[in-house]
């Protein structure tokens, strides 16, 4: 059970984004210092080259620290914060969780929030009509080729995601809007599956609430904002419980 937790996702931290990382570390001794809990639901980060990023020097590399050093002054003041790994932060390991106090959770994973079962997901793996996507979802998420990748050197392992983001960059001016948001059959089976009526995710940048039938039952999903502080118009968010119900804002 998730008790008073807020939940974000999606934002995207790295040096190029100086405003949206200032509202970030704002939002951790703010807003996230009022709860009990908090959940982040994947790509924290815009990347993740591995957990040897917090030994490094590039100017990425003093977000990947400054970051744990605020998540885990969070922590210290006994607020419990979680995380699921999202598809650009993938390769966020022990070493990271240990530096910012946070517990790893899997993708997905059920939670109790406000007294009702919550399906708790980045939100990728439910963007199923991008197959070629899902092909390399897996692939990245192989203990095998994580292992591999992780063996390489640091500035080849950022050289080799700085490509892997220009190409899907490319992949998302060619796609069509539907096929980059998540399936509504997928999402109705996984809830099925996992027994939730509930569901938050993060992943497609389409915050909102969706109420449908699901078995005779009203399912409501979820959708968090991601952040960017940097571009017009300003985006960003969190979900928490106020006045007994969740609400974005
Ligand atoms: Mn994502």
């Amino acid at each position: 059970m998730l008790r008073d937790p807020v939940f974000i996702s999606d934002l995207h931290l790295c040096a190029q984004r100086p405003r949206t990382l200032a509202r970030a570390l704002a939002f951790f001794d703010g807003t996230a210092a009022g709860h009990a809990e908090l959940v982040i639901l994947g790509d924290l980060f815009e990347y993740w080259p591995g957990d040897d990023s917090l030994d490094a020097q590039t100017p990425d590399d003093d977000v990947a620290r400054t970051v744990a050093a605020a998540l885990r002054r969070l922590a210290d003041r006994g607020v419990a914060i979680s995380l699921i790994h999202g598809n650009r932060d993938v390769l966020l390991g022990p070493r990271f969780a240990e530096a910012s106090g946070v517990r790893l959770l899997p993708d997905p994973v059920v939670e109790q929030v406000g007294g009702v079962p919550t399906l708790l997901s980045h939100g990728d793996a439910y963007c199923t009509r991008d197959t070629a996507y899902q092909q390399f979802r897996l692939q990245a998420r192989d203990p095998r080729f994580q292992a591999a990748f992780l063996a390489r050197p640091l500035a080849e392992r950022r050289a080799l995601i700085g490509q892997a983001r220009a190409q899907s960059e490319q992949e998302k001016q060619r796609l069509a809007a539907e096929i980059m948001d998540v399936t509504p059959e997928a999402i109705a089976q996984a809830m099925r599956d996992a027994g939730a009526t509930q569901m938050i995710h993060g992943h497609t940048h389409l915050p909102g609430r969706h109420a449908f039938p699901l078995d005779g039952r009203e399912a409501v999903r979820w959708v968090l904002p991601d952040w960017d502080e940097d571009t017009e118009p300003a985006r960003g968010g969190s979900l928490a419980v106020v006045d007994g119900v969740l609400t974005l804002r």
